[in-house]
């Protein structure tokens, strides 16, 4: 990316249009250009007001990010905003696809800002590990007050422009054609200058800001960018400006070079990497129109919900009337919550229920181009269902199954079409978690393949493509990190020790408590399909199938790994804990009181070895496909980058003695991936 910012002129308005395909990301080059620009304003007298605008789909996304890992050239972007600030002459902000972060500060040094409907402005360097370090936390608050300001700036919320103007995060709205529009603006304000830096900051009460304080601090983790935004926007007003936009820039630039932002940037780009799924594919996606779904269970609905929201039309299709109308509720009940949040407008809404068709029979599916399957996980079941679907589907519909582990070789073998079959496979709620995996079985087309990433584009969803092996990527090295989990059980540790370790290394939740939430049922109903096939020599944990015979499936029973109280709090159980400790001693394992470290030593070293093995097996594309399915779909925390981002930066001969010591634990049988020659790791002594 370099760019360069066009200077024309409309009359005695210039129009200041920056270029740097494709999201005109702020480079040097780009600042470089602006200043350049601001400087040629200023210096010609026939010129009275000038417009910054950018070209093609956006005004600018944001400073550029691949910049992030070394020292930033000049001119910095605080005084490319100074020099409009001390312009005499006025600036309009003319805003269309995205204004965020440095984008966004940009505009707040102008004098004014319009958009066009639609635009989303806002400031998300927190999402990468950063607070915004041109002004934004100084800017915003004198705009829509303290505790406001720290309710935008902490989650890094983008607004849309409708909702910007309500704030006063933008001046106007561009009703017609967003140049005429703000030129118009632009001369509107010839003569003066209304610069956002000399307005007081309005007085917001204490609990109001106590409140918007201890929320942003819980929603982001207490991570230290939170804080630091925090006491920077509480900051503002209270000193001298420049002082404030210079402890601002300070907090920034230290931020920036710290691991945290340096995993986040790594996640940012392995997210859009991984949407792009094979470098080297051609073919392009078959163009889609109407969705089918078959099953109208909770995966079924949440998956309908999550198309309708996109805006297309849904036929759900189940033989079971009782199922179809439950699944109705569902998804209303789903579609209203949008609204209540924000998310959706009352005629999207509208537009959704009426875009959902209920059909008993699969015959309704027959104009669809894209069928997603989400029947129960048995594959004489699913094999009926796509032996059908290639009876009724049109010539070229893709046909996917929503499976989590089965064989999708298998299921499209039930078709006289398999190069049509992938795998789409969702993660629960389906309307709301990100994660996709569309799965390749060995005949998938590449155009199927195409398809299936630009259908989980549309969706909204962060797309992973994976290969055809047991799990995929995502539930293979969650399947592993929970046995390694369990057998820590058996080796000392009790449930709310193995919780607290790996909450505390920053997981969602830990292994046990997200056990209950699933319920246990589950995956005991999948272990006994797979007894007769299980490894002999593995080691094998007889603790959660002990709990599933006592009815403890967990929270829906109101009893699992933990208890429940009424109010659904989790309570140790002494039962539990008896039964792990008796399950130690019938195996002869002498119980040792496993240390924090150790626990996420150990699970940690599992994930490492898993996700290793399943680059070997071609399961994932690249180390980071593995750790954007991590980071989106199992609760490991974003910050660290994902487990591979994160092993790289461990010292490789403590990881791999960790490893070592997991595959004793393990048992035997249990495979170890060649981590360094994978380039995980780096030359001993030193990080990757
Ligand atoms: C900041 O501004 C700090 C300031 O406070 C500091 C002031 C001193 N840089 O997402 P897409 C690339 S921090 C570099 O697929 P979409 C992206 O990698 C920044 N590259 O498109 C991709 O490249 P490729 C705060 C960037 O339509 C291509 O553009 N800003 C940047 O789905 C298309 O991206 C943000 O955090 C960037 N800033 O979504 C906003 N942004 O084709 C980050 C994008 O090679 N950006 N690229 O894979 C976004 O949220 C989305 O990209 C956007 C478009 C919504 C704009």
């Amino acid at each position: 990316m370099s760019g360069t910012v066009h200077l024309e002129r409309d009359g005695d308005v210039a129009f200041l249009v920056i270029d740097n395909p494709p999201v005109n990301a702020g480079s040097r080059h780009i600042r470089k250009a602006l200043l350049e620009a601001i400087e040629a304003v200023e210096a010609d007298a026939s010129i009275r007001a000038a417009v910054l605008i950018g070209a093609g789909r956006s005004f600018i996304a944001g400073s550029d990010i691949k910049e992030f890992d070394l020292p930033l050239d000049p001119p910095q972007l605080p005084a490319v905003i100074a020099a409009i600030e001390t312009s005499a002459k006025p600036f309009v902000a003319a805003l269309h696809g995205a204004a965020l972060g440095g984008g966004y500060e940009l505009a707040l040094g102008c004098d004014a800002r319009i958009a066009v409907p639609g635009t989303v402005v806002g400031l998300p360097e927190t999402t990468l590990g950063i607070i915004p370090g041109a002004g934004g936390t100084q800017k915003l608050p004198r705009l829509v007050g303290t505790a406001k300001a720290i309710a935008l700036i902490c989650p890094g919320q983008r607004v849309a422009a409708e909702q910007a103007l309500e704030l006063g995060m933008i001046d106007a709205l561009a009703e017609g054609d967003l140049r005429e529009d703000s030129k118009a603006l632009a001369v509107s304000l010839v003569g003066g200058k209304k610069r956002i830096i000399d307005l007081p900051v309005p007085q917001d009460s204490q609990e109001a800001i106590a409140s918007a304080e201890k929320k942003a601090l819980t929603s982001g983790r207490n991570r230290p960018h939170i804080a630091a935004a925090i006491s920077h926007v509480k900051a503002a007003g209270q000193k001298d400006a420049a002082e404030g936009l210079a402890a601002e820039r300070a907090t920034f630039e230290k931020l920036r070079v710290g691991a945290e932002a340096k995993a986040l940037r790594h996640i940012f780009f392995a997210e859009r990497e991984a949407a792009r799924g094979r470098p080297e594919r051609s073919a392009k996606p078959l163009p889609f129109r109407i969705f089918g779904v078959v099953g109208a269970g909770t995966m079924g609905a949440g998956i309908a919900t999550a198309v309708l929201q996109a805006g297309y039309p849904t036929v759900l299709v189940d033989s079971d009337e009782a199922a179809l109308s439950r699944a109705k509720g569902r998804i209303d009940a789903a579609l209203e919550k949008g609204v209540s949040s924000g998310k959706l407008s009352a005629a999207a809404m509208k537009a959704a229920q009426h875009n959902l068709t209920l059909g008993f029979d699969l015959s309704a599916l027959a104009d669809c181009d894209v069928i997603v399957e989400a029947i129960i996980e048995e594959l004489g079941a699913k094999q009926k269902v796509f032996a059908e679907l290639d009876r009724l589907a049109k010539p070229g519909a893709v046909l996917a199954t929503n499976t989590s582990y089965l064989d999708i070789d298998r299921i499209a073998e039930a078709t006289g079409r398999p190069e049509s079959v992938i795998g789409l496979h969702f993660f629960s709620p389906a309307h709301i978690m990100k994660l996709l995996e569309v799965v390749g079985g060995r005949k998938s087309s590449e155009a199927a393949m195409a398809t299936g990433l630009a259908v989980a584009k549309t969706l909204g969803k962060q797309p992973v493509e994976a290969g055809n092996g047991f799990g995929f990527i995502g539930n293979r090295i969650y399947a592993a990190y929970r046995a390694s989990c369990e057998f820590m059980l058996e080796d000392g540790a009790l449930p709310h020790e193995v919780d607290a370790a790996l909450e505390a290394f920053g997981f969602a939740m830990g292994p046990f408590a997200v056990a209950d939430m699933s319920g246990l049922d589950i995956a005991w109903r999948m272990r006994q399909q797979q007894a007769a096939t299980r490894d002999p020599a593995s080691r094998y944990v007889h603790i959660p199938d002990l709990l599933c015979q006592a009815g403890r499936y967990g929270r829906k029973t109101g009893a699992g790994y933990y208890r429940y109280d009424e109010k659904g709090r989790a309570e140790r159980s002494v039962e539990v804990e008896d039964l792990i400790i008796a399950e130690s001693r019938a195996k002869g394992i002498e119980r040792k009181t496993l240390s924090r470290e150790e626990i996420q030593s150990r699970a940690l070293a599992t994930i490492v070895n898993e996700a290793g093995l399943v680059l070997e097996d071609g399961i994932a594309l690249r180390p980071g496909d593995i750790d954007v399915v991590l980071v989106n779909g199992y609760g490991f925390p974003r910050w660290t980058g994902g487990p591979l981002h994160w092993a790289g930066q461990q010292d490789p001969d403590r990881l791999m003695a960790a490893c070592a010591a997991f595959a004793e634990t393990a048992g035997l049988g249990k495979r170890r991936a060649d981590l360094r020659a994978l380039g995980i790791l780096g030359p001993a002594g030193q990080p990757a």
